[in-house]
């Protein structure tokens, strides 16, 4: 399986487990899952083939584990934007999680803080790296800082994905931090 034919593969799955499954008439569980068969059933009526050896692959091969398989099952970890119970227990985050992002969005982000936009929870990174890769993906990286630790201490609910991504339902702008060289944006 070549790189293109994967990355076609992986974005097939993550709009069908996160975002329109009715699209190509799948139903998920509340759990998110859909079961393997029906989905490549479905996705074979609606024009797109691939085999279960190449979803296995391609589940295998991501690079941010976005998919879990469970049995027959498969879902996606996190980044629904359909309403999903992922199941996850609150957990408590580490002092500091970061958050990737670019500079057009922080004039909103330093008045109304951080909101899941499309999608259920806010995302937030371990590392910064990580967010830096997040924000790449929209132009040049700017990465906020999260005092996570007093924000779980305020009462704000965190999660953990099964694929290390940090869920919480928003983040007041108080408890960001943004890079010195940032106060003249927006
Ligand atoms: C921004 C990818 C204006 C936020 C990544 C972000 C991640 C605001 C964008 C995962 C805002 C939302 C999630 C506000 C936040 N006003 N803009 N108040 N609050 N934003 O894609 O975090 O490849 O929904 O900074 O790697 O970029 O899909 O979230 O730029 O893990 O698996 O609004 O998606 O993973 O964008 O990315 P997104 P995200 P996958």
């Amino acid at each position: 399986m070549n790189e293109q034919r994967r990355v076609r593969v992986s974005k097939y799955l993550s709009r069908h487990l996160r975002h329109r499954p009715e699209r190509i008439g799948l139903t998920l569980d509340e759990g998110g899952w859909a079961e393997i068969d029906t989905l490549i059933a479905a996705a074979a009526t609606h024009g797109f083939r691939f085999t279960r050896e190449e979803l296995i692959h391609v589940v295998d091969a991501d690079d941010k584990r976005r998919f879990a398989v469970d049995g027959a099952r498969i879902r996606a970890s996190q980044g629904h934007s359909i309403e999903v119970d992922l199941g996850l227990p609150p957990a408590t985050p580490p002092p500091y999680l970061y958050h990737g992002t670019v500079a057009r969005f922080l004039g909103a982000i330093r008045s109304e803080g951080l909101r899941p936009m499309h999608r259920h929870d806010v995302h937030l990174s371990a590392d910064r790296e990580t967010a830096t890769r997040v924000g790449a993906r929209r132009g040049r990286p700017v990465v906020l800082t999260v005092d996570a630790g007093a924000l779980h201490a305020d009462g704000h609910v965190f999660r953990l994905s099964a694929n290390g991504v940090w869920l919480t339902a928003s983040v007041p702008s108080r408890y960001l931090r943004f890079p010195p060289d940032t106060s003249g944006t927006a």
